[in-house]
Order: C-alpha cells, then structure tokens, then sequence
C-alpha cells in the first residue's frame, strides 16, 4: 500500500521480471512451446493492441463498443443502485466510461491492471473526469488471475460487480474460466455481478481474418513478444527467423494464434539455450469463442447464472450479466 498523487495504491505486482523471466522459460521448456498470452502487453504491445483495434478486420472492439452504447441505460439499470464496478484488466478505460456514466450513484470505482504507470495515468484522468460526482477512483497494481484484495470503499455498499470487457475471459480455457469466476465470486464474500464481454462462435471467413490482417499489425504484435524477451530477459531471438500463424480451431471453438520458427535454430534467452526445429511452433495465444449455451455452462459451474445478454443484430459478439 504506498501513495501516489492523490492515489493509496493496493499494490500486488512488486515482483513482474521475476514472473516473466520464470513463466516464459518454464513455457519454452516444455514439449509443446508455449508463451503465456499476458506478456504480450509491455508498451509497444500494448499500442500494438490499440491499433488492432482500430483494423477493418478486426470487429470484436467497435462490435462491443456499439452494444455498449446503444444499451448503456438498460446495462447500468440492471447493475443496480449503488455499485462498486471492479474492472479486470482496466487497460486504457475507453470502455469505461460509458458505463460509468450511466451507473445509479456508483460507491467507487476500482481499475486493476498489471502496468501500474498506465494504471496511476488513467485512475487519474477518469477521477478528475468525474470530480463534479465524487466518484471515489481505488486503482489496484494487480495480476488479476493472480491474488488481490477489493479495496473498502469510502460509502459502504453490498453491490459488487465485477467488469470484464473485451473477451479477455476468451484468453482462458473453459475450465480456467470456471476457476477464476469461482475465485472472483470467493472475493467478493457474497452476492456479485459479473458483467462480461464474450465473442461469439462463427464462420471461420470472418473470424480468421481478425487475427490475419492486411496491414499485419497482429503479426508484429504477436512478434513483439520476442522483442520483449531479448530486451528484458536478455533473450536473442531473430525476430525474422519466427513466423506468425493463427488459425481458428473449430472443434475447440478457439482462435490459436503461434510463433513458427522457419528453420532449425537455437536461441538463448540469458544463457538457457533452447533447440528449435524448422516449422516447431510456439503457442502465443487461445481466444476462445462462446455461445449462449457454453458461456451459460462456465457461469453454472462457478456459481452464476446469466441474467442478461446483449449482442448486436449480426450477433458477432455478446456482453453478458452474470449474478452469484
Ligand atoms: C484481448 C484477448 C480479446 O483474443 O481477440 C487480438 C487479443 N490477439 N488480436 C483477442 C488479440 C490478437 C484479444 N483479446
């Protein structure tokens, strides 16, 4: 718990290169290569993402965006009086705001992210955005699949709720997501909402593309992870000596996005080597999509129920109410 400006930050994130060192080196020695889809968002990772969603291919953030704004009275009524908003992964708050504006007399609001410098910028521009209102702003430093505390607001109030846009839950596999909504609902002490963003099952021709784009904005970003390592882990990847690759894989309903090497190569990252064969692949990344009877499923077995759900007329992507 330290002070910053006008901020007491909750801080649960003191040792990151620890983790990233640690997570990336048990990924890359397993047989199947993996990175952990996290680590993607240092900073330019994290622009890379902003400008992804902005792609012409790329329909999940306007489509969730537009279900936002054209439902933002009837969500903020079924939210409830009085709520605590407890946002997942706050990023840049863009998807914020909306709802905040429209909330019944909010208790406080509570961004959790990873990337405290980003965290501190955006808690403060949304405190002063809403200083007429006294919304109370609690930013927490946070792994948010990890272990955190919800801050006491000032106003007490029972009315927890919980805010995950972005199909961020896609990035965990359906027992994971049974895991980590039964842990959220076991923070709360009590009743809940879980109001989430979910992208929908559909044809390939429309998801792929998504994760292919022209521009190959999604190729860099997936890349960048590379960068990042011979930057922070000391690693040497020859970033054109990797291939991006992503594909949807039906019968698991999820976009696999992958990091081929083009040729049998070995790379160090510190002086761990690790043994690449030509066209060996490394999982980056498992968007998972859903439907109303597996996001249904997930909420049952951790304890929810849906309540509510909203999508757009081509039904591409669904923002969900869940209660415990
Ligand atoms: C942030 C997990 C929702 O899976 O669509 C975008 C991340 N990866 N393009 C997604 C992502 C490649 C994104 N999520």
């Amino acid at each position: 718990k330290t002070s910053i400006g006008p901020f007491t930050l909750y801080d649960y994130a003191p040792t990151r290169e620890d983790s990233f060192r640690t997570e990336v080196l048990r990924g890359l020695a397993q047989p199947k290569k993996a990175i952990p889809c996290k680590f993607f968002y240092d900073e330019r990772g994290s622009r890379l993402f902003d400008d992804i969603c902005e792609l012409p291919e790329y329909y999940p953030t306007r489509t969730e965006l537009a279900i936002l704004s054209q439902y933002t009275r009837e969500i903020a009524r079924e939210l409830g009086p009085r709520p605590l908003l407890i946002e997942l992964g706050s990023g840049s708050g863009n998807k914020t705001r909306l709802v905040l504006d429209y909330l019944d007399d909010p208790a406080a609001y509570v961004p959790i992210d990873i990337a405290r410098e980003h965290l501190i910028a955006s808690a403060a521009l949304l405190l002063d955005a809403y200083a007429d209102r006294g919304l109370e702003v609690l930013p927490v430093c946070a792994d948010y699949t990890k272990d955190f505390d919800i801050p006491r607001a000032r106003r007490p109030t029972q009315n927890l709720v919980f805010y995950f846009p972005g199909s961020t839950i896609g990035n965990l596999s359906p027992q994971e997501a049974v895991t980590f909504l039964s842990h959220l609902r076991s923070l709360a002490r009590g009743p809940c909402g879980l109001l989430v963003g979910a992208d929908l099952h559909k044809d390939r021709s429309i998801l792929e593309p998504a994760y292919n784009d022209h521009a190959g904005v999604t190729a860099a970003f997936n890349l960048n992870v590379l960068a990042r390592i011979n930057r922070e882990l000391g690693g040497d990847f020859a970033l054109d000596h990797f291939r991006h690759r992503a594909f949807y894989n039906v019968t698991d309903r999820r976009i696999e996005m992958h990091l081929i090497s083009t040729c049998n190569q070995t790379v160090h990252v510190g002086d761990v080597p690790i043994a690449f064969r030509e066209g060996e692949s490394i999982t980056t990344e498992h968007s998972y999509k859903f439907s109303r009877e597996s996001m249904a499923d997930i909420a049952s077995r951790s304890g929810f129920r849906v309540e509510r759900v909203w999508t757009d007329a081509q039904n591409l992507f669904s923002v969900q109410l869940l209660r415990s």
